[in-house]
């Protein structure tokens, strides 16, 4: 397995209702939302992640999407620019905690955006979305970071916009090699060093998997995805993360791996 081992996460906030929303799915259950939380935590170690957990921001309702302030690259940890107000801020305790496990620490100079949830890391390649939250100024200041202080390439390419981030439909699986992509942005990774499993546009955020060698969670109620995933051979473990996925939450989004 590589050597991802940690994974920093961050308790949701008792105002996690006020989270931005591209379309309104319903009320957010808090207390619900907890005990999903704990879960995915739980599920997380049992992957065998080490947590490095830190206490919900009421003042950042969407803090708990801790994906979304950095992107890391081996030693690189690069803290972005988040595009909407409600959610500038957040990157500063993500910087705070986790400054200190890397060599390099830069932040994106540029009059751009970019969110975590956008950029999606294969083996020494970037692959960025640009979005809703990330554009374009943003993502060539992230790829000039990338491959002069990181040697990694990039590739640029526009999502459709029933996506809020690139990451909602793909997830990269390291330990396997696997890239887990919606059918509808395919073509977009024509050309990658690692193997596309396409899963069914329909099931919303079934692309978005973590997993560990061959143990790998995903998200509930995504029948097809998961008969697809356990055919390539992986251990698949559903975890229940709806009031999250009502506020456009994804399982990647809720942690930092590194
Ligand atoms: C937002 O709109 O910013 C949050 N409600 C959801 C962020 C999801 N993050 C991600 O996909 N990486």
């Amino acid at each position: 397995m590589k050597g991802f081992l940690r994974a920093l996460v961050c308790g949701p906030a008792d105002t996690l209702n006020q989270g931005l929303r591209m379309e309104n799915l319903g009320e957010v259950d808090v207390v619900k939302a907890r005990i999903q939380h704990k879960n995915y935590c739980l599920a997380l170690e049992e992957l065998g992640f080490r947590l490095i957990s830190f206490p919900a921001d009421n003042k950042h309702p969407d803090s708990v999407f801790v994906e979304d302030p950095a992107v890391i690259m081996e030693d690189l940890l690069v803290m972005l620019r988040l595009r909407c107000l409600e959610r500038q801020g957040e990157e500063k305790r993500v910087r705070q905690i986790l400054a200190p496990y890397f060599s390099k620490v830069i932040n994106l100079d540029s009059s751009g955006f970019v969110e975590g949830g956008d950029v999606l890391i294969l083996e020494r390649e970037l692959c960025i979305g640009i979005s809703k939250r990330t554009d374009g100024k943003g993502a060539e200041a992230l790829a000039k970071i990338a491959r002069d202080l990181a040697g990694f390439k990039s590739r640029v390419f526009e999502i459709p916009s029933r996506f809020l981030h690139l990451k909602g439909g793909a997830s990269f699986q390291g330990d396997t090699g696997v890239l887990v992509v919606s059918e509808e942005i395919l073509v977009n990774f024509n050309g990658v060093s690692c193997r596309p499993l396409a899963v069914p546009v329909e099931e919303r955020f079934g692309a978005n998997c973590i997993s560990r060698g061959k143990k790998l969670i995903m998200h509930s109620g995504k029948p097809k995805t998961k008969k697809i995933l356990g055919e390539a051979g992986f251990l698949v473990q559903d975890i229940d993360v709806s009031e999250f996925e009502k506020i456009d939450g994804a399982l990647t989004c809720m942690s930092k791996i590194f």
